[in-house]
């Protein structure tokens, strides 16, 4: 049999039974709590719109020796990253938590998920992407060869500042592309540091050029440009469309957009359903992180002959969390992101304090900068829940009646990201599943953490286009392919044959 976890880190993560359980199994603490009291985030050179017109222009100069480097010493620059990565995974843990104030237990999840990316994409360029045979007709050969596409840009976002950025980008490169990179403008040492520890394991300097700044002038001016072969990007749904947009607008060829973008995630909890474990998994889905994951738990249908006492459990498991110091390992919850991140969700909560019941809420100490409390409130319909909010708010609702209702409620939402199911009837949890327009389904379990190789990741409808990250379709949408069809009857042949023809 398959071992559970491929490439995961053992499956730790999305199998946690609480907030801290992935800490049980960090061997090396002190080493950990060293790199973050001596991380520094260091500044960054912002790009101009001449940066990114040069940055186009080197990288068109190095794409054609990069996309015919092999395969596989393209795949061992990948590997040679996901070692030294793997090896300094105190200093990135430090990193994470001082710029994008993650908690530890978060950072070393993430670093590990960046080194598996870097390991399966290596494995999966193998498997796949090499030149193929295909069987023909006497006298003819046909091959299928794939190759980069050219410039990749891959803009990514502040939540997941290291394994989604170097998701994107060592997928592109491993691809045979040449890559701009533009990472969020919240988490830009992050990606500084490992586009640095990228051009030490191997990428060429004209392979891989890394872009800051803001998303509507240089994340822009990438998409806009000509010469831009593809792009990869993860963030909000709005910002999809614009690239989408853009993308249509712009001279030159057609190219691929691969998005991946919000959710309104549901879990939906039946009448069968283990009350613990249904609390449980909301705690980790909906609160973990901040909440600020694509994939978080936003909204949870919970049926009402088990609503009272589910409610009674968020309520007294939300009065247990540590809200706090990302850098202390007892902390379950840190801050939000920044500033407008703070405000917006702050506005959420206090429209929904009067307009909704409040179920319950964490103790917020003082004198925290950008924490919110986790909470969560009980709406009356589905349809109540609109937007996504990326943050620690839940929204609970009651339903009666028919189960398959709900999921066509979920369904007509538009996004199509994560789904729980909570049952302990297999054939409903496998209907369900199959009904829902949704790209992750979780039964029975929380609904984050997507393993690498183990648990694709990706949505559909409002949520993105595909293919999924950390699956073995992604790396196609990356490559350009070629079918090479040769007469090996030669031309003497083809002369004998046209010979017959007079
Ligand atoms: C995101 O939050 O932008 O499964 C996507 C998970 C993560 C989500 C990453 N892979 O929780």
């Amino acid at each position: 049999p398959m071992p559970v976890a491929l490439y995961g880190f053992d499956g730790v993560e999305g199998r946690a039974n609480s907030m801290g359980a992935d800490l049980a199994c960090l061997q090396e603490r002190a080493p950990l709590e060293k790199a973050v009291a001596a991380a520094v985030v260091e500044s960054v050179p912002e790009a101009t719109k001449a940066d990114v017109d040069t940055a186009i222009t080197q990288l068109q100069a190095g794409f054609p020796a990069w996309n015919s480097t092999p395969l596989a010493q393209r795949a061992a620059v990948l590997r040679r990253a996901a070692d030294a990565l793997e090896s300094r995974l105190p200093e990135f843990c430090g990193l994470l938590v001082k710029e994008a104030h993650k908690t530890l237990g978060d950072c070393v999840a993430e670093v590990r998920e960046a080194v598996d990316f870097c390991r399966y994409y290596a494995d999966q360029a193998e498997a796949r992407l090499a030149s193929q045979a295909l069987p023909g007709p006497t006298g003819e050969s046909n091959e299928l060869h794939l190759h980069g596409r050219g410039v990749f840009v891959c803009i990514s976002p502040w939540n997941f500042p290291l394994a989604i950025f170097a998701g994107q980008v060592v997928a592109a490169l491993v691809a045979g592309n040449a890559v701009a990179a533009k990472p969020a403008e919240q988490t830009p040492a992050v990606a500084q540091r490992m586009v640095a520890l990228l051009h030490e394991a191997g990428v060429p300097r004209n392979a891989l050029a890394l872009l800051h700044g803001p998303g509507e002038t240089i994340g822009a001016a990438l998409v806009a440009d000509a010469r831009t072969a593809g792009v990869c990007f993860t963030g909000s749904t709005a910002v999809a469309k614009i690239i989408n947009r853009t993308l249509a607008a712009k001279d030159g060829p057609i190219v691929p957009l691969i998005a991946e973008t919000g959710g309104i995630n549901a879990m939906v909890v039946d009448s069968t359903a283990l009350p613990e474990q249904v609390v449980d998994a909301v705690v980790q889905s909906a609160f973990r992180s901040a909440g600020q994951r694509c994939s978080a738990l936003r909204l949870l249908c919970v049926h009402e002959s088990v609503a009272d006492g589910v409610i009674e459990m968020i309520r007294g498991a939300l009065k247990e969390l540590n809200v706090g110091d990302p850098s202390r390992l007892s902390t379950d919850v840190g801050p939000l992101i920044d500033a407008e991140a703070f405000d917006g969700i702050s506005t959420h909560v206090a429209r929904l304090r009067k307009d909704a019941k409040l179920i319950g809420e964490t103790h917020l100490p003082a004198g925290l900068k950008h924490s919110v409390a986790p909470i969560a409130f009980e709406l009356p319909r589905i349809a109540d829940v609109s937007q996504e909010i990326f943050g620690p708010v839940l929204h609970v609702v009651r339903w009666g009646g028919d189960v398959d209702a709900v999921i066509a409620q979920v369904n007509a939402l538009g996004y199509g990201l994560t789904l729980g199911i909570q049952t302990r009837i297999d054939s409903r949890a496998l209907r369900l599943a199959h009904a829902a327009r949704i790209g992750n389904v979780y039964v029975n379990r929380n609904m984050i953490g997507a393993v690498v190789g183990v648990q694709p990741f990706g949505g559909e409808g409002l949520s993105g286009t595909g293919p999924k990250a950390g699956g073995p379709h992604y790396l196609y949408r990356f490559c350009a392919e070629q079918t090479l069809t040769i007469n090996t009857a030669a031309a003497g042949g083809n002369a004998a044959l046209l010979a017959g023809f007079t």
